[in-house]
């Protein structure tokens, strides 16, 4: 794994929110990878989320047809486990941000089928169980994401301006922009990756993809961290209703299970 990160990236990360990483994964990591984010999404069938507790499925709505959506995965392989959770990544997530330590929030598996529709703008933290300016994900490729195929696209510096306020990823892809009509005039920058590269976005940056018009798949193995120490906000998002209705509203979400630290190890 191609794991350093030069200063330029950092500043970029930490002015507009988001970075570019190519070649991430070696051809080997990037077919390793790729096979175990097949098998487990096989797996879970029309599960979404891996670990038992949870019974969401897949169904048939126009959500459903945004992307295949399997959460967890690193739940049930090891080999997920060792990408999404390990010290490489858990480094540079720590790096891009300056944040001394974090905890996976959750993985998932992000496969825009053919013809899939766009994913309407939004910012990824507000969906989680705790508020931070600091939240950041990483996106990794597993196809070559193209304009064609739906890669993703981010609003340069949107994650200084946000607040904790969202829009859904729905069938209106630019409800966003009405939450924060500022962001209109900022404009958009594509991030067009190629297999075994990855983006990273803050958790507050405002983001979205294009819709998929090819008869490709455009697969992507992603995750989002949390900085260790933050603090239940009240929503429950992926938490195990036995977790949720236990926590009350400012206890540190430090559930080694749920929310292993990734870095510093
Ligand atoms: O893959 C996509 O279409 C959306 C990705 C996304 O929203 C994310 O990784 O936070
Ligand atoms: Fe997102």
């Amino acid at each position: 794994m191609n794991t350093h990160l030069n200063t330029q990236q950092i500043e970029h990360y930490r002015r507009e929110g988001f970075a570019v990483h190519e070649n991430l994964l070696t051809k080997a990591e990037l077919t390793e990878l790729r096979a175990a984010v097949d098998e487990a999404v096989a797996t879970l069938g029309k599960k979404k989320v891996a670990g038992g507790e949870h019974t969401g499925e897949d169904g048939d709505g126009y959500y459903d047809r945004v992307f295949t959506q399997k959460l967890n995965l690193w739940k049930i392989s090891p080999v997920i486990k060792r990408f999404m959770l390990g010290p490489e990544v858990g480094r540079m997530v720590c790096e891009l941000s300056g944040v001394p330590a974090m905890r996976l929030w959750h993985d998932q598996a992000l496969i825009k089928e053919p013809f899939g529709n766009p994913t309407g703008w939004h910012l990824d933290n507000p969906y989680w169980s705790f508020s931070s300016h600091d939240a950041i994900s990483i996106w990794i490729a597993l196809d070559d994401a193209t304009l064609e195929n739906g890669c993703l696209y981010y609003v340069p510096g949107s994650q200084q301006i946000a607040d904790f306020r969202n829009a859904g990823i729905g069938e209106n892809i630019a409800d966003l922009f009405n939450v924060y009509p500022q962001f209109k005039a900022m404009g958009t920058v594509a991030t067009p990756v190629a297999a075994g590269g990855c983006v990273f976005h803050n958790g507050l940056t405002a983001h979205g993809a294009g819709a998929n018009m090819t008869n490709g798949r455009r697969r992507a193995m992603t995750a989002g961290y949390m900085p260790d120490g933050s603090t239940f906000n009240g929503q429950q998002n992926i938490m195990p209703d036995r977790l949720f209705k236990a926590a009350k509203l400012g206890d540190i979400l430090n559930n080694d299970a749920e929310n292993p630290r990734v870095w510093p190890v």
